[in-house]
């Protein structure tokens, strides 16, 4: 049979490992595809330890092991990431592996809405071939897309990327990042000539001013938050959030602003460290650029306008500007609430001006600092190959397209001379029918795509829609033409890259369910099926792709060239990029730029700035309220296909899905906690129990994300550089139940 010829060269890594014939192995053993036994390197220790497969902090677990299988965990006592701690979606990793629902093998679907029949892997690999190829010969490489992920090993998705762009020839992919990570990139690119998140998590704990900006450290990044408290400069904490967030109420001060005011509020800082001459001049003249123009910019951000828009007194406008110009060490950190906005890039930017032009940059204790989401957003920002070409480097950019056509061994005609479309151009392509294929990696559109009414009627649209994930029974796997069984973290080998810049290990110590197979071998699987193995040859285990990567990586900012293999990761506690060939070994913290060199071609960080824009949804008679959305507990997690399955973490969240409406609001329409709702936008209407709180301003509501039918809600607008989603802000009206029956009007 070829498959198996196939899929033993697929699973060489494996192989090592099998005592018998692999063919056997496969037959005899369920799971074998997925994992077989675990490698020989583990299975007489008793416990290993790996990189946690959720947000983007990088814990390291220590995974306890029976007979090389995992059995337990605990929070690695020595690192320096998380020091022996891990929330509760931490502790709970393995969980989520042993669903009863996860995909154990390729299921296809013969008519849209019926059922799924299982398929062996070659029926699979062949279908998606031969249907793939079919529409890119009827309609061309732009008619096929892929959708990948923050969320699968860095070698998979470089695997995944190559694959889908020079293997294949589509040349459209973008990935969830773009909901997340966009708006940062697009800030440092500009500004510092390079997606260069500065900083280390050691800055935390050696600031005097910490400003958190639309970030919910507690919830969304909870051991960070625990590097906050370990703090001992007794800290100023500044959280600017237009919510009462349980980090707000920890912080010494909370800036409760208006939402989406976040551009007035920092260029009317800028003014006022200006005019008081806080201002770090010598940084300014060596090290950066443009300044005259900004200054010239923000002079009309006068306090009674500023105070006006962003509903913050003079006062205190004026308090914090005194804070972060007289603080020593004052760092600037910022999540979702900044990024996911209609002004987003230029928000992210105001606060890179700020820390610029008070020097907060470069040395402990301060940064410009975006964190990022998921567990591997930064490897999908560096290597996935959707907006950016491997490593950093531009499609566009003809020595670029030679250098790594060189580097690979391939045509240079392989590699796209254009940049893909964006996540939200790729819908309007499938709304529009000229992209009929799409191919979706861990991630669940179906859920969490913006102002998504309509999704399940876009996805229609395709003529062939594959989804690769562990589950089954994901709101996307549901629509899907092909589904694709794939191995889980903890199930696989790779590397992930925290938000600090650490590289750190991901290891098999569990059997995969069935004959899920872990990305890498799927899409190696796709190759040798497709027929372009060859370009692949030497991409034959995710450590042989790191080492392809480290070279691609040379010369690069992001270079790591000198990370010896696997070994030094696990031996070393993670290594963070730059870690250049022949340096000697790098200290286990390092941050960016304490040359006050930048990666722009001057050296020099940029200023750079716009017009305020305006809002494009604003409250309104009809729809007074402006709804946010965003984390709701530490133990959930996005879609909640992995955290609900965890009974652990059932029992910590919330029973039901709530909005947040705050007393004022809700007494006026009569309406008291735990009464059923309805909330509606102008995109549709959902059934919802209210939850009655001061945590939310008057005037706005808020609905965690984890819940399905927020998104029917929320408004597709972009931010026009970083095209990321403005998930938090648009307008709602709620009304009590009505009595006689209530039929969502979802179309209005
Ligand atoms: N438990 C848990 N942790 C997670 C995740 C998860 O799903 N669950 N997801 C991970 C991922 S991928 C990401 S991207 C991060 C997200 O991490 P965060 O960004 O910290 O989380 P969010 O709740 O999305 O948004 C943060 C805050 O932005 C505020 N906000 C809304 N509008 C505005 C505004 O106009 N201005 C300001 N200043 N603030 C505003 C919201 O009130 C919210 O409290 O979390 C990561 N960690
Ligand atoms: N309203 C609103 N919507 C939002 C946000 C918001 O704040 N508000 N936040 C946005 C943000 S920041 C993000 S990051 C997105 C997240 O949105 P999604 O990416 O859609 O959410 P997840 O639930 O993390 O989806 C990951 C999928 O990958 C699968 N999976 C997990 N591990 C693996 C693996 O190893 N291999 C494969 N093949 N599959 C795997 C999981 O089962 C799951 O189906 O949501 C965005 N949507
Ligand atoms: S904080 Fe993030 S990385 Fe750490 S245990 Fe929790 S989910 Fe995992
Ligand atoms: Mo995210």
């Amino acid at each position: 049979m070829s498959y198996l010829k196939r899929a033993t060269t697929l699973l060489k890594d494996r192989i090592r490992c099998h005592s018998g014939p692999l063919t056997e192995q496969l037959v005899r053993e369920p799971g074998a595809f997925g994992l077989g036994q675990l490698p020989s390197s583990l299975a007489p220790q008793a416990t290993t330890a790996m990189t946690c497969g959720f947000c983007s902090t990088g814990c390291s677990l220590n995974i306890h092991l029976r007979d090389g299988a995992a059995t337990n965990l605990s929070p690695n006592v020595d690192h320096p990431v998380n020091d022996g701690m891990a929330c509760p979606k931490g502790w709970e990793a393995l969980a989520p592996l042993a669903a009863s629902d996860r995909a154990t093998t390729p299921l296809i679907r013969d008519q849209r809405g019926g059922a799924t029949r299982e398929i062996d892997w070659h029926d699979a690999a062949t279908t998606f071939c031969d249907r793939m190829k079919g529409v890119i010969d009827e309609h061309g490489p732009e008619s096929v897309a892929f959708l990948s992920t923050g969320q699968i090993c860095t070698e998979e998705m470089a695997l995944l990327g190559s694959f889908a762009k020079f293997g294949m020839g589509a040349i459209h992919g973008d990935g969830n990042t773009r909901q997340c990570m966009a708006t940062a990139v697009r800030a440092y690119k500009e500004s510092f000539g390079f997606d260069a998140p500065p900083y280390t998590y050691a800055d935390f704990e050696e600031s005097d001013v910490i400003v958190l900006i639309g970030s919910n450290l507690c919830i969304a990044h909870p051991i960070m938050w625990q590097r906050v408290l370990k703090n001992e400069r007794s800290p100023e904490i500044v959280v600017i959030d237009p919510r009462r967030t349980e980090t707000a109420m920890q912080a010494t001060r909370h800036i409760d602003l208006q939402p989406k005011s976040d551009l007035t509020l920092f260029y009317g800082l800028a003014r006022l460290l200006i005019e008081r001459g806080r201002l770090d001049q010598e940084f300014i003249d060596n090290h950066t650029a443009e300044f005259d123009g900004f200054k010239d910019h923000v002079s009309s951000f006068d306090l009674e306008t500023v105070a006006a828009k962003t509903g913050i007194s003079s006062e205190e406008l004026e308090s914090l500007a005194d804070l972060i110009g007289s603080g020593k060490r004052v760092s600037f950190w910022w999540t979702m609430g900044v990024n996911q906005g209609y002004e987003a890039t230029r928000t992210a930017q105001a606060i890179i001006n700020l820390a610029l032009m008070t020097g907060n940059i470069g040395k402990p204790g301060t940064g410009a600092n975006s964190i990022t989401g998921q567990c591997n957003a930064m490897g999908s920002r560096l290597f996935s190959n959707t907006t950016s070409l491997l490593g950093g480097h531009e499609f566009t950019n003809d020595e670029h397209r030679r250098k790594i056509a060189a580097l690979l061994d391939i045509p240079v005609d392989c590699i796209p001379n254009q940049n893909s479309l964006a996540y939200d151009q790729i819908i309007d392509g499938i709304r529009d029918g000229k992209i009929k294929a799409l191919w979706v990696i861990a991630t669940n559109p179906a859920h969490s795509w913006i102002g998504r009414d309509h999704f399940e009627e876009t996805l229609g649209k395709l003529d062939f829609l594959v989804v690769q994930d562990m589950y089954h029974t994901t709101e996307t796997a549901l629509h899907a033409d092909l589904v694709l069984p794939a191995a889980a973290w903890g199930e696989k080998d790779g590397t992930l890259i925290n938000s600090e810049r650490r590289f750190g290990i991901v290891k098999k110590v569990s059997r995969a369910p069935g004959k899920a197979l872990s990305d890498f071998s799927i899409i190696r699987l796709l190759i040798d099926t497709w027929g372009c193995s060859d370009m692949f040859r030497k991409w034959t285990t995710p450590e042989a792709v790191f080492e392809i990567l480290q070279k691609i990586s040379e010369g690069q900012p992001c270079d790591f060239s000198g990370i010896k293999g696997y070994d030094q990761i696990d031996r070393d506690g993670g290594v963070q990029w730059p870690h250049t060939k022949g340096s000697p070994t790098p200290d286990r913290q390092r941050r960016l730029f304490e040359d006050g060199q930048f990666f722009t071609a001057d050296k020099r960080a940029k200023f750079v700035y716009s017009d305020i824009l305006l809002d494009p949804e604003p409250p309104c008679d009809v729809y007074p309220l402006r709804l946010l959305t965003g984390r709701g507990t530490s133990a959930q997690w996005h879609t909640q296909t992995r955290t609900s399955k965890s009974e652990v973490l059932n029992q910590l969240a919330p029973r039901k899905n709530h909005i947040e409406v705050n007393p004022i609001d809700a007494s006026a329409l009569g309406i008291q906690s735990g009464d059923n709702i309805v909330a509606s936008s102008r995109r549709g209407s959902i059934l919802i129990q209210a939850y009655v709180t001061t945590s939310v301003q008057k005037g706005t509501a808020f609905i965690p994300m984890h819940e399905e039918s927020t998104n029917r809600l929320t408004l597709p607008v972009f931010d026009p550089y970083s095209h990321q989603p403005s998930y938090k802000s648009c307008a709602v009206k709620i009304e009590p139940e009505p009595r006689d029956g209530f039929i969502l009007d979802r179309h209005r």
